[in-house]
């Protein structure tokens, strides 16, 4: 009967896994495929026991500022890319990111993750030498990260960006990353907190400008690594020069985050590879994010995404890399959403964001921000019911100098 050899390979690889070792591609798949809930509760208190076996009950939690919300991308499935014209967007002050970064540190995040959209206003100064760096300098990465680095010509895409520039920079003077540098420092030594950039893919000079005005993260997400798939999500986007950024901001001593996206069209083999090129990535920080339809895009008809499919590889990633950073996001679907994801192995809460600033979310633009149901505060009660409890600031400055 395939039923119960189906159960027993089940309860090999979840033995396996909590002798301590990390499934092969074949359990993997088998992992992702499972569908009855029974099996899939067995699997979600595995990572759970490896969760706590690696952090305790210890969860971590970032502060997000969406500071610029002009993009000059496309991307199929995001409410701010250029295209959509029905929404308003906003650039905040280096002043005003800086104050909400301090009452978002006195109200207890461990990281402040500074995010915009490709905003020209900071970009258009770096056109010119994006990527620009000769591959011999990085001769000496791994084999497995070295064959994505290839220099790739961006003409196309050069071009795209500076019809775009005149099109709505209007008499505005662009700073150049020069000024998100500097944001960077002021929030790094005003709160004493490590800082995330999530910045789109930045030019690789720029790294080490970052990492000692005091980034410890480089976020930029792949979103799929099925190459047809990203050129359809990505529009006009080059697949290596966003996936080699990655490589370069980790040799630059940055921690990096990568990124799915769930039910977009990718397949589970998709999501297979996707995580065993995380692992030869050696990511720091991985996540899974439903696919949130979004209006006047053209993605927004796109049919119903089955909301399992994030959380069955929330803890899969738990599993694959057991000592490692898994969000959950309040971003899909806000505070009620966070239980089932902190349950299936996730221990990183993001998408903490402060009421009365005017700042949105990114999946969700307004969802509980402005009645206060994304705050530190807010959420302990559902830590609680999980048996967790907020780390410190200590316990994650020492996670990240690990
Ligand atoms: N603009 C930068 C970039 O694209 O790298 C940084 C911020 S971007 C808004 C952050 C991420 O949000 C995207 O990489 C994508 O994974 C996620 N995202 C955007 N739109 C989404 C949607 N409609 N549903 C779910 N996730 C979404
Ligand atoms: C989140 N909305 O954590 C944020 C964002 C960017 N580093 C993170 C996608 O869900
Ligand atoms: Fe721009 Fe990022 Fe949205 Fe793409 S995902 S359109 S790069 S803000």
């Amino acid at each position: 009967d395939p039923r119960y050899k189906a159960r027993d390979m089940l309860e090999l690889i979840l033995n396996k896994i909590m002798s301590g070792k990390t499934p092969d591609m074949i359990e993997t798949t088998f992992l992702l495929s499972l569908k009855k809930q029974e099996e899939i509760q067995l699997l979600k208190r595995v990572a759970r026991t490896i969760r706590k076996r690696h952090f305790g009950n210890k969860v971590f939690m970032y502060g997000f500022i969406y500071f610029s919300t002009h993009c000059r991308n496309n991307c199929t499935f995001c409410h701010f890319r250029k295209s959509n014209k029905g929404l308003v967007r906003y650039r905040k002050t280096p002043e005003e990111v800086i104050e909400t970064a301090c009452h978002m540190a006195d109200s207890g995040v461990h990281l402040i993750d500074l995010t915009m959209g490709e905003d020209l206003k900071f970009y258009s100064q770096h056109e010119n030498i994006n990527n620009d760096l000769h591959e011999n300098t990085y001769k000496h990465l791994h084999e497995n990260t070295y064959k994505h680095l290839h220099e790739s010509t961006n003409k196309h895409l050069h071009e795209a960006m500076n019809k775009h520039h005149h099109e709505w920079m209007g008499n505005q003077q662009p700073d150049g990353m020069k000024t998100v540098v500097d944001m960077v420092s002021s929030i790094h030594a005003k709160t004493g907190l490590p800082v995330m950039i999530s910045l789109g893919k930045i030019p690789v000079e720029l790294m080490s400008d970052f990492k000692n005005a005091g980034a410890a993260f480089y976020a930029c997400y792949q979103e799929t690594h099925n190459r047809s798939l990203f050129e359809k999500i990505r529009k006009d986007q080059d697949y290596d020069e966003r996936y080699n950024s990655k490589l370069y901001a980790k040799k630059a001593g940055l921690l990096i985050e990568e990124g799915l996206l769930s039910g977009i069209g990718d397949t589970i083999d998709d999501t297979v590879n996707s995580l065993f090129e995380m692992k030869s990535m050696d990511a720091d920080q991985t996540r899974s994010m439903t696919f949130i339809p979004q209006n006047g895009t053209p993605l927004e008809r796109h049919p119903y995404v089955d909301p399992q499919k994030e959380l069955l590889t929330i803890s899969v990633m738990r599993t694959l890399f057991p000592d490692r950073l898994i969000p959950a996001s309040l971003d899909i679907d806000g505070l009620s959403g966070l239980r089932q994801r902190l349950n299936a192995g996730a221990n990183v809460v993001t998408s903490l964001v402060p009421p009365g600033k005017g700042l949105a979310g990114v999946a969700h633009s307004s969802l509980d921000i402005e009645d206060a149901r994304r705050t530190p505060e807010s959420i302990l009660p559902v830590l609680e019911e999980c048996s967790l409890v907020p780390a410190s600031c200590d316990d994650f400055n020492h996670w990240i100098s690990m």
